[in-house]
């Protein structure tokens, strides 16, 4: 038995000379908050890396998406998946909107694109598709539908900082995209989050970035109901720090990517993700999803021997969105039939930068022994 334990991420953090010497300015300056030298810094140095026109920076993932929803001003029905973590669609009720769930595809688990359609009505303002565990949505007909209905499109991007399509940000696709910087993230600001839109939705850019202040206009006028949403200057020093290394990172987290793959290749009951076409990722997730059937052991019971041996694999994401306790008994989960029975087999094995490739190979190991 191996003593520490292996959890399902492990954040990535800069030398802390690093960290301290961004610390330094901000002590000299006491300029803590509220859209200092660093905000504006990190700001910048993102719409490089990203390759995006704006960025606004923002507390987290989830106030990202809830301002958007706010700033977009939808109404009525909003068409997302609940193949996700709780903050997607907890941003759309928390706007008094009411998602629409549509299913997720076999292959890459992002939304069906063929089922979209069908559930549009005349309330429906907006798609909201999820990027999940870094796989990329069928951005060109998403945007095609979206064209053709008149739809805003607001994708939560929390998985894909870094993923690139065809050369391009993944991030520069749709109305608005939502990153998460969150600890646990392939770019961490600690806690953190972000909007990426273009130069044709500057007015969302006006008011996502008065929402995050109260919706306070000027000194004189506030006139929206915004939130406090503001990345404080400790949290972007932490930024600054982290994207100087962050592309290391993601090399490491391929690594761990490859091993796993290697080892489970042609292994007979055991899906894993697939690598898109055109498409750089970022390996933030690597899910398996476990066919009881064929492999012989159910996806829990790869879980409990994982346990057993240490190691914390995460069933990232069950429950589905659609079936949380907070929403009643109010959504159908048959109209979601692919996202349900993945939601039963999925694993997510542990993948961080710091992970070391011959403990890879052993929860790899673990993994194949319960095969039966
Ligand atoms: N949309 C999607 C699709 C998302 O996945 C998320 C967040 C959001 C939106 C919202 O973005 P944020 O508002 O969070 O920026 C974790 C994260 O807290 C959450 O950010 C993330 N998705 C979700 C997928 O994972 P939990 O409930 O699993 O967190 P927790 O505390 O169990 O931590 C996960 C693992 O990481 C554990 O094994 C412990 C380890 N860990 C965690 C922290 C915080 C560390 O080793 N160090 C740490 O500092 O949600």
């Amino acid at each position: 038995m191996h003593e520490e334990e292996i959890l399902v991420t492990r954040p990535s953090m800069p030398p802390i000379e690093e960290y301290i010497e961004e610390l330094r300015d901000i002590w000299e300056s006491r300029w803590l908050t509220n859209m200092g030298a660093k905000h504006r810094e990190l700001q910048q140095r993102l719409e490089k890396y990203l390759t995006v026109q704006h960025v606004d920076l923002l507390t987290n993932g989830h106030m990202a998406l809830e301002l958007s929803m706010q700033a977009l001003r939808l109404t009525g029905e909003v068409i997302t998946t609940p193949f996700t973590f709780a903050s997607t669609t907890h941003a759309i009720v928390r706007n008094n909107l009411t998602p629409v769930f549509c299913d997720i595809n076999e292959n890459d688990y992002t939304i069906d694109v063929d089922k979209i359609e069908n559930l549009i009505t005349e309330r429906t303002s907006a798609i909201v598709p999820v990027h999940v565990y870094g796989n990329i949505c069928d951005v060109e007909r998403i945007q095609e539908i979206a064209d053709k209905h008149n739809l805003k499109v607001i994708y939560d991007a929390a998985h894909a900082f870094g993923v690139r399509y065809k050369g391009k940000g993944i991030c520069s696709f749709g109305d608005v995209s939502c990153l998460s910087f969150h600890a646990t993230k392939v770019f961490n600001t600690i806690e953190g989050g972000a909007v990426c839109f273009s130069e044709r939705n500057k007015d969302f850019g006006l008011d996502i970035y008065r929402l995050k202040n109260f919706g306070i206009r000027n000194e004189e006028c506030v006139d929206a109901v915004g939130a406090n949403a503001k990345m404080n200057e400790f949290c972007a020093a932490m930024g600054l720090c982290n994207l100087r290394h962050v592309d290391e990172e993601i090399k490491k987290r391929k690594k761990i990517a490859d091993i796993y793959r290697k080892a489970f290749e042609g292994t007979e009951g055991l899906k894993l993700n697939p690598i898109q076409k055109d498409v750089e990722t970022n390996d933030s997730y690597f899910p398996v999803i476990f066919n009881e059937g064929r492999f012989g052991a159910s996806r829990d019971a790869v879980r409990a021997k994982l346990a057993e041996n240490n190691i914390f694999a995460r069933r990232y994401f069950y429950p589905l969105t659609n079936t949380f306790e907070a929403f009643h008994g109010k959504y159908d989960t048959s109209k979601t039939p692919v996202a349900l029975k993945y939601s039963r087999e999925v694993l997510t094995l542990p993948i961080y930068a710091g992970l070391p490739p011959k403990e890879a190979a052993r929860i790899a190991d673990i993994v194949l022994s319960c095969k039966k």
